[in-house]
């Protein structure tokens, strides 16, 4: 067996290994573009090359492009581990063009780890694809488990051909993250959830969510806090501490292990959690990639 393989995967993965963030690397690769839900903390306009929160990116790839910058990369960077999938919009809303990105990495390297992120929605149409093609990580962002408090977290929710609101809307975005959720994990998958404490909003609620997510086989559980970002709904929100953000995670800790060293990542991240180097290897892949080769 060797090092990647089993159950020593999540060892070396640094966003599900306590021990293991700072020795090992990842690299997202930013080949979804769009999404299909609107959440009220989400603008993905700006490209702001200093400004880390996820749905930022400097580019967007094709599913060639990014194999290119990933042959590239890993050669510059020790112990890349995990190749990532954040973004900027939602994976599975572009999920052709994460498979075949997936299929083009994974005939150059066997053992690398693959890792998405995404809202759920499209999770009981895709989990069986998803363990098909050997991603072994995912993580879900559920910010509620109470229809009526998502309701105030998504603006609007696409699904199969219809644009729905309010808690007609957020009932089918939860139903569709648990079951998949279910599914993911059902299929030996590793499941972790992000949840985005929104103060006077869900913040009374984490435990909640926590408490749920676990019924469900989550593995761990992120709770961040809201970036609130300028052109949005929530752009004005109030702040939650560090003192706050730790106080919710100890009493979720009591029903799912909890991460405690989220860097909140660009779309474009690439090596340790702690030192983003993603400047580096800007727009390599594009009319520029044959001088590095
Ligand atoms: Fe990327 Fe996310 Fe995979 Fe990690 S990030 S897709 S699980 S490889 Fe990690 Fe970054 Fe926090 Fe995400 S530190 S934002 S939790
Ligand atoms: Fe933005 Fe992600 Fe929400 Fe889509 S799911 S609106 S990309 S934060």
């Amino acid at each position: 067996m060797n090092k990647y393989c089993g159950s020593n995967k999540s060892q070396i993965h640094p966003c599900f290994s306590n021990l293991g963030h700072n020795k090992y690397a990842r690299m997202h690769l930013p080949v979804a573009p769009g999404c299909n839900i609107q959440c009220n903390y989400c603008n993905r306009k700006y490209d702001c090359l200093n400004e880390s929160r996820p749905g930022v990116t400097s580019e967007i790839l094709t599913p060639e492009q990014a194999f290119k910058k990933y042959l590239l990369v890993k050669e510059k960077i020790d112990d890349l581990t995990v190749i990532g999938f954040a973004g900027p919009g939602d994976t599975l809303a572009n999920f052709d063009k994460v498979k075949k990105t997936v299929e083009l990495i994974r005939q150059a390297n066997k053992d690398i780890i693959f890792c998405l992120s995404t809202n759920g929605l499209m999770l009981p149409l895709y989990a069986q694809e998803i363990a098909n093609i050997g991603i072994s990580h995912v993580t879900v962002t559920i910010n509620a488990v109470d229809p009526d408090l998502g309701a105030l977290i998504y603006d609007e929710i696409n699904y199969e051909g219809q644009k729905l609101t309010e808690k007609k809307g957020s009932k089918i975005l939860l139903n569709n993250q648990l079951e998949g959720l279910d599914c993911l994990t059902g299929k030996g998958i590793v499941c972790k959830v992000n949840t985005v404490v929104i103060k006077g909003v869900n913040d009374h609620h984490i435990e909640e969510v926590v408490k749920t997510v676990k019924k469900y086989g989550a593995y761990k559980s992120n709770v961040m806090q809201l970036i609130p970002a300028q052109g949005t709904k929530f752009e004005d929100m109030p702040l939650v501490s560090n003192k706050e953000i730790n106080n919710i995670r100890k009493k979720c800790s009591a029903y799912l292990s909890q991460m405690y060293h989220c860097r909140q990542c660009r779309a474009d991240a690439i090596g340790l959690l702690s030192q983003d180097r993603s400047v580096e290897f800007r727009n390599i892949c594009n009319s520029n990639f044959d001088k590095y080769k």
